[in-house]
């Protein structure tokens, strides 16, 4: 029988958006659960903050995995299960989706031979096994080869890449069952007026003035500030239940979003703990919530967002800022969602798991 911290196990490891994980066939790894969760804390080092024995990069964001599969659906061609291992604790979540990484689950399909490319230009329905929804995304495959290289530029990325344009519908709900779980769009907890909101990531949504900080902190001020931390902890906990994800002790959802007017010409500022660490940019169903959130009259993302004419908010975050695109319905309600993010191969092998002795 094959031993695979003797064997090793195929593995593609990819920048997704501004994320990097391991991408895996399913057809790969054990079918148990649990095994699989053992596995992967052996592959990226964990726990451990360093992550030294491993390939995870001692960050939440460089610490994520794809798994897919064939499409279980017939209105999808691929299915992604997201997992986020955790770096510092034997933890494996599958309570949020990714859509950082989502960016990578195209190309990686192709690359895996899960999905064949069709012209310059290849579609890939992905389902989202996490929230159980569908995300398109576009990939280019000129000569029948999935391609880099090209002029999109995201911020949090250096340099230019082939653009992956990512769309999804019916995400409101994706993890607690409605838009605004709790029926509104403002609850105070511990005092702080929040909105308690989900258009493809759970997250609690405040201002940053609310809890003493401007919003413009560094991710590395906001990272050691301790007091803030526990603050939005107790929140985080709170709201957790309130939300319909029941303990959240041990998830990773909800995100906690400190907003603030906006100081680049975008339509709100933002700092997203994810939910522990403060995020370098912000996640991409993360940055939908919270666009949508500034859509919401009442709410603390509204009172201090500019929204723009069209139909694309920038959410500013420590790196630049992430450009979504809403389609409202004529009652304002968000019908489908878009994004542009890039994404790299940077290395495929065969990862070697730590061996279970050791
Ligand atoms: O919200 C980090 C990331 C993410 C998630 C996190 C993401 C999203 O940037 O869709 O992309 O929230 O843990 O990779």
């Amino acid at each position: 029988m094959s031993d695979p911290s003797v064997d090793g196990i195929p593995c593609l490891w990819m920048r997704g958006g501004t994320s990097k994980g391991a991408y895996f066939l399913a057809s790969d790894l054990p079918t148990d659960r649990s095994a699989i969760d053992d596995m992967l804390l052996r592959i990226m080092g964990s726990p451990d903050v360093h992550q030294i024995d491993g390939i995870g990069g001692a960050d939440p964001l460089t610490s994520k995995v794809a798994i897919l599969s064939p499409s279980s659906r017939p209105d999808a061609d691929v299915d992604y299960l997201f997992l986020q291992v955790f770096v510092d604790r034997a933890l494996v979540s599958d309570a949020q989706g990714c859509g950082n990484i989502l960016a990578g689950v195209g190309p990686a399909a192709i690359e895996l031979g899960l999905v064949s490319a069709a012209g310059d230009e290849t579609h890939v329905r992905i389902h989202m096994i996490n929230t159980g929804e569908i995300a398109t995304a576009r990939v280019s495959t000129p000569g029948a080869r999935v391609s880099y290289a090209g002029d999109a530029r995201i911020d949090g990325v250096p340099g230019t890449h082939a653009a992956v344009p990512l769309m999804f519908e019916n995400i409101a709900g994706s993890m607690t069952g409605a838009l605004l779980p709790t029926g509104n769009a403002v609850d105070v907890i511990d005092g702080v007026p929040c909105t308690l909101i989900d258009n493809g990531m759970p997250c609690v949504i405040l201002r940053a003035s609310d809890v003493g900080r401007t919003g413009m902190e560094s991710r590395e001020a906001m990272d050691s500030d301790s007091e803030l931390k526990a603050r939005l902890e107790a929140i985080r906990l709170q709201a957790g239940p309130m939300m319909n994800l029941g303990d959240v002790a041990e998830k990773t959802v909800p995100k906690m979003t400190l907003v603030s007017s906006p100081k680049t010409g975008g339509t709100v500022s933002t700092r997203s703990f994810i939910p522990h660490r403060c995020h370098a940019t912000i996640g991409i169903f993360a940055a939908v919530s919270v666009a949508t959130a500034c859509t919401l009259s009442g709410s603390p993302a509204a009172s201090v967002a500019v929204l723009p004419e069209g139909q694309t908010l920038a959410v500013e975050h420590p790196g630049g800022a992430a450009e979504v695109l809403l389609e409202r319905d004529h009652d304002g309600s968000v019908r489908r969602a878009g994004t542009l993010r890039t994404a790299r191969k940077l290395f495929d092998g065969r990862v070697y798991p730590r061996p279970v002795a050791s």
